[in-house]
């Protein structure tokens, strides 16, 4: 690919990275396989429970996309591996109510997107990047991938998706972040 394809493909205000960067707030909680739990709450008709090796019997996609990092770094085609958002929603069944999906992670971490926005190609509930299972670091075993939103919406750690007929503004839009995090348009702060 030419150089100008792919800084068209960069938001503005945003630079390529050639290190992937590993940003959170505290520490990458321990992964017991025989312990965690991945669950669906909320507006849903079949509210989901699931095991890890339940979690690993599902459907698999891959999906390659871009990252984009409020904090100005940007990675170009990253190939994640994992259980696509629609399938999901094909099992947990939102009911008409949901019109939010509130991530919730171990430690404690919270993130909101509409539904419309969940609802798309290109999400995906990864446990593996680039051929290799996610590292602790980046959210081992299991992290939301939203990638046309600022990456703090790609909930590492996952372990809740809550559906809800509100909106509830996560741990970066309570302090000032913006609550659609659309990179193109530079919504960064609230
Ligand atoms: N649970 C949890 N998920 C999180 C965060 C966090 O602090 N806790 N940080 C977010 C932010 S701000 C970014 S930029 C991305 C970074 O993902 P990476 O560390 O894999 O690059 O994770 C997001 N997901
Ligand atoms: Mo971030």
């Amino acid at each position: 690919m030419k150089k100008d394809d792919k800084s068209r493909r960069v938001p503005p205000g945003q630079r390529l990275t050639r290190k992937w960067p590993v940003l959170h707030v505290g520490h990458p909680p321990e992964f017991d396989a025989a312990a965690w739990r991945f669950c669906t709450s909320g507006a849903v008709g079949s509210p989901l429970d699931l095991s890890w090796e339940d979690f690993n019997a599902l459907p698999m996609s891959e999906v390659k996309a871009d990252m984009h990092c409020v904090t100005t770094w940007s990675q170009l085609d990253m190939t994640w591996r994992g259980v696509h958002a629609r399938d999901i929603l094909a099992l947990t069944r939102p009911t008409s109510e949901a019109r939010f999906v509130i991530a919730h992670c171990e430690g404690g971490y919270t993130t909101n997107v509409p539904m419309s926005v969940f609802d798309d190609e290109d999400v995906l509930l990864a446990i593996a990047c680039n051929g290799q299972p996610l590292s602790a670091d980046h959210g081992a075993p299991m992290r939301l991938v939203v990638p046309k939103r600022y990456a703090w919406k790609s909930a590492k750690w996952l372990i809740r998706l809550e559906f809800s007929s509100e909106d509830a503004p996560g741990f970066w839009e309570v302090r000032g972040y913006h609550n659609e995090a659309d990179p193109w348009t530079e919504e960064r702060f609230g």
